[in-house]
């Protein structure tokens, strides 16, 4: 924890006054959204847009404004955490369920900043389970094209013995890969197979990695 916990509010040193921010989702960035509240509390002035029902209601019970994406043009600044990251900085998402809305706030921003822990550095993508945002409907069917399109053994994502439903009403495939080859393609193909909503692969988005380490040092990375 205390490595998250050093990653999350480190990032606070990039959070101006009058910013608005996109919050993203998981237990890296809830350290980010904490301090964040203690800042708004001695006066600093945000407007946030969340990426999932978890972090707007950490946000809202802590006193942050927030505001729907429809309200704005552009972020300042969206902070997130991920699964995995190497060293492009391209990211796997998505372990927490948020990866659409969090693509999609992260793609209105001007800048992405990703807060993680030591073990979230590889130095290639896909030892994590891509997750993959999917429709319910024939989601079997579109199990089977993801695994016939790519060398990958899709699993339905289950919570409490039922099928995980994320914020938006889909199903999530966490899909197996033993490495990940050339992202930057497999993330623009992936959606193209019908019945997929969008991807965990974050290529060529974030813009700043900060490393939390167990020794108390932060290692930032561009
Ligand atoms: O779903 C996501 O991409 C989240 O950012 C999450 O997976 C990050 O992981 P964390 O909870 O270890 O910060």
């Amino acid at each position: 924890m205390e490595s998250k916990r050093i990653a999350g509010e480190k990032a606070l040193e990039y959070v101006q006054d009058g910013m608005t921010l996109g919050l993203g989702t998981g237990s890296t960035v809830y350290w980010t959204i904490v301090k964040l509240a203690e800042r708004v509390k001695e006066g600093l002035r945000v407007r946030c847009v969340s990426t999932s029902n978890d972090t707007e209601r950490l946000a809202a019970s802590l006193g942050i404004t927030l505001i729907g994406i429809d309200r704005i043009d552009e972020l300042d600044l969206t902070i997130d955490g991920a699964d995995e990251a190497d060293p492009a900085l391209n990211l796997i998402k998505g372990g927490g369920g948020a990866l659409l809305r969090e693509k999609m706030v992260a793609s209105i921003s001007k800048r992405l900043i990703i807060v993680a822990d030591e073990t979230k550095y590889v130095d290639e993508l896909g030892k994590f389970p891509l997750p993959v945002e999917i429709v319910t409907f024939g989601w079997e069917t579109t199990m089977r094209q993801l695994s016939k399109a790519y060398p990958c053994t899709p699993v339905l994502r289950m919570k409490d013995n039922v099928p995980f439903v994320t914020d938006n009403g889909h199903y999530i495939a966490d899909c197996r890969f033993t490495a990940i080859p050339g992202p930057e393609r497999i993330h623009s193909e992936l959606n193209t197979i019908p019945g997929v909503v969008e991807n965990g692969l974050f290529v060529h988005m974030a813009d700043t990695l900060i490393i939390g380490r167990s020794d108390g040092r932060t290692e930032i990375r561009t």
